[in-house]
């Protein structure tokens, strides 16, 4: 992998001083920094090809689209899926859900069957599920997990059954960093004749993922998270399951032919993609997942274990810090809640050292209902941060701490 001092030479924005404190940004699994490779191919895109894309035959737009899907390609290529034509680009991993949730779902779930989702996830993998439920008459069941933020897999056997239709599951949790055993999980959901969705918002930028040997239905996730622009995501899903599955939204691009009387839908993949996308933002996607390849996702995951064992033994030495989520097989993530301050207060002060976390429930509020706590402090991990910015939150942490006492 590159030296670290080169990959945060990427990132313009690192180099600031937030209330004359060098920036220590923490705050990854909310949204990552953009290399400027990226910021270029947006830009790029604007200054040079800006057109719509499937339209024209103009050289523009020709430019347009085959950036648009070459984009689509890379996609493809990062997650290991069979073909393009099972990339749905969406506005992110919310989408995503959502999408598969009111096609998918309302094609495949009725009254009396259930959909299986674990206690950890982030409400995007939560609300959509409780809606299709509540329309269909279908049972919403939750997978327990232990202290440590660990799903319990005996519990999910028995809570399998031949009414569940669908298993969605967070790949890496944003609340707790807790890696799921999701190929344990697909195996025994397929033997059962459930489908998988995968929230991967999380893991695409800290972990390699194949789609195809995961033999995952469905998976989404966000560009954001993993270098990308805001706006875009992506769904994958196994080309059969998206061929029998009906539209999402109606509009220009997803329609082969339409009268007054009926219309004749595109090919895959857009049909499920109405209107005019974001193409910059597909774009920069694309450019986001060249950069990660250019690093070796691996690499990227050895460098940022190394940060989350020493923030760890950080946080153990200090008996006035408690960590939330302690699972054994984690990544990047480092939720935890100071004896006498509240999150908010401690997100406050850190800002003011120039250290950027994130304070709140990070929409996963069962996951603050089981550990019993309104809120926790996270610090998240990205390929650029260093020990230095480890030792700026715990210093930090250690002013809060002897303010509040
Ligand atoms: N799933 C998980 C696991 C997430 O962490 C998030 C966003 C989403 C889904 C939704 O992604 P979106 O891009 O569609 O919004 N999580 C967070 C977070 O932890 N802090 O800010 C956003």
């Amino acid at each position: 992998m590159k030296s670290i001092e080169d990959i945060r030479a990427d990132f313009p924005a690192l180099h600031q001083q937030v209330y004359g404190k060098p920036l220590a940004y923490l705050d990854n699994a909310a949204t990552t920094q953009k290399p400027q490779t990226v910021i270029d191919a947006i830009c790029h895109y604007y200054s040079h090809d800006n057109a719509n894309v499937h339209r024209g035959v103009h050289a523009l737009s020709e430019r347009a689209t085959a950036a648009y899907e070459g984009a689509r390609r890379k996609l493809a290529a990062l997650i290991h899926a069979a073909s393009a034509r099972e990339i749905v680009l969406v506005r992110g991993a919310t989408e995503g859900i959502n999408l598969v949730a009111q096609s998918w779902g309302h094609a495949n779930v009725g009254a009396g069957d259930e959909v299986l989702i674990s206690a950890m996830e982030h409400h995007s993998n939560i609300v959509p599920w409780q809606w299709l439920c509540e329309r269909t008459g279908a049972t919403l069941k939750v997978i327990p997990m232990n202290n440590r933020g660990e799903l319990q897999m005996d519990a999910f056997a028995e809570l399998l059954g031949e009414r569940t239709k669908l298993v969605g599951i967070v790949h890496q949790s944003n609340a707790l960093g807790t890696i799921n055993p999701v190929a344990e999980i697909i195996a025994q959901a397929h033997a059962a004749g459930a489908k998988v969705l995968l929230d991967g918002a999380q893991a695409l930028a800290h972990m390699p993922v194949d789609v195809q040997a995961l033999d995952a239905d469905f998976y989404v996730t966000s560009a954001h998270k993993m270098y990308g622009p805001t706006g875009i995501g992506l769904l994958y899903a196994k080309e059969a399951l998206l061929e029998a599955m009906p539209p999402y939204q109606g509009g220009g691009d997803m329609i082969r032919s339409v009268s007054f009387e009926r219309s004749e839908y595109n090919d895959l993949p857009y049909k499920f993609e109405a209107g005019t996308p974001n193409i910059a933002g597909a774009i920069g996607f694309g450019a986001a997942a060249d950069y990660l390849q250019s690093l070796d996702v691996r690499a990227i995951a050895a460098h940022e274990q190394a940060l989350l064992d020493y923030a760890t033994s950080q946080a153990a030495a200090h008996d006035y810090i408690r960590l939330i989520g302690t699972a054994a097989h984690k990544a990047s993530v480092l939720s935890f809640i100071v004896d006498g301050v509240h999150p908010h207060d401690l997100g406050t002060i850190l800002d003011r050292e120039g250290v950027a976390i994130r304070a709140g429930h990070h929409c996963a509020m069962p996951v603050m209902q089981f550990f019993q706590v309104p809120a926790t402090a996270r610090a998240s991990f990205a390929a650029y941060n260093t020990r230095e910015e480890i030792d700026a939150l715990f210093s930090a942490i250690a002013q809060a701490h002897q303010l509040f006492k």
